[in-house]
């Protein structure tokens, strides 16, 4: 049975075959650090209201695609505690805005895997099958297995979710879509620092009939999903 996500520019997937068995959910950096009281986004003084948004929607679509057996898959962006995988450019620009990668924050050394900063928060904390990515810079696939994992789950169809829509998203969505999986970005289950940048993003998308996908919202997800499987 075909089965579409009534999304925009077209219905995702653009071939109708949408299953546990070819879908997986990915939840992308939904970590202390970027969206928690005393981590990165809030020491450079962005509004955490705009990157916690999408706790809750991120959740209904969490507890649906558990249930019927999807894929779950989350990140985080993080370096190693020596720092050997920090690049100049990216340490350098964080401390010229006042929260310098690596450095000592309220939530511990910023960025840094294993610090408190770095975690996931608890709200969308993974189950220990989900497969969790860490990565070092923004796109999902860069230095990861994540594009291993994805073909030997035989998984084609790729659900985006997290923070922040216009950095971290996007760029794995583009690298998604360039390796051949086909993309939905769930528009309020992603949160910029800056509401205008998550707009635009989501505009990118849906140039060109869909340039690197599709984009639709939490409920009209859970819609088709429920037409497919049992939630
Ligand atoms: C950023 C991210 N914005 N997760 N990371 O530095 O989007």
């Amino acid at each position: 049975m075909r089965n579409f996500v009534e999304a925009d520019p077209y219905p995702w997937p653009f071939d109708g075959n949408l299953t546990p068995d070819n879908t997986a959910l990915i939840i992308i950096d939904m970590q202390t650090d970027f969206c928690g009281v005393g981590g990165y986004v809030d020491t450079m003084g962005y509004d955490l209201a705009l990157t916690r948004a999408p706790i809750a929607p991120i959740k209904s679509v969490l507890d649906a695609m558990r249930a019927a057996g999807f894929m779950i898959i989350h990140t985080r962006e993080g370096h190693r505690p020596d720092l050997s995988d920090l690049p100049a450019n990216k340490r350098w620009r964080s401390r010229r805005i006042g929260a310098g990668i690596g450095d000592a924050g309220p939530c511990g050394k910023i960025l840094v895997r294993g610090e408190p900063g770095w975690q996931i928060i608890d709200e969308l904390a993974p189950l220990p099958h989900e497969v969790i990515i860490d990565k070092p810079g923004k796109g999902s696939f860069y230095a990861t297995d994540l594009e291993l994992v994805l073909r030997t789950g035989g998984i084609s169809n790729l659900i985006l979710t997290g923070i922040t829509t216009d950095v971290c998203v996007h760029t794995t969505m583009r690298d998604a879509n360039d390796r051949g999986f086909e993309c939905l970005l769930v528009a309020d289950c992603c949160g910029a620092t800056d509401h205008g940048n998550h707009l635009a993003a989501l505009q990118m998308v849906k140039m060109q009939g869909g340039v690197f996908g599709s984009v639709a919202n939490s409920a009209q997800l859970l819609a088709a999903l429920s037409l497919s499987v049992r939630i």
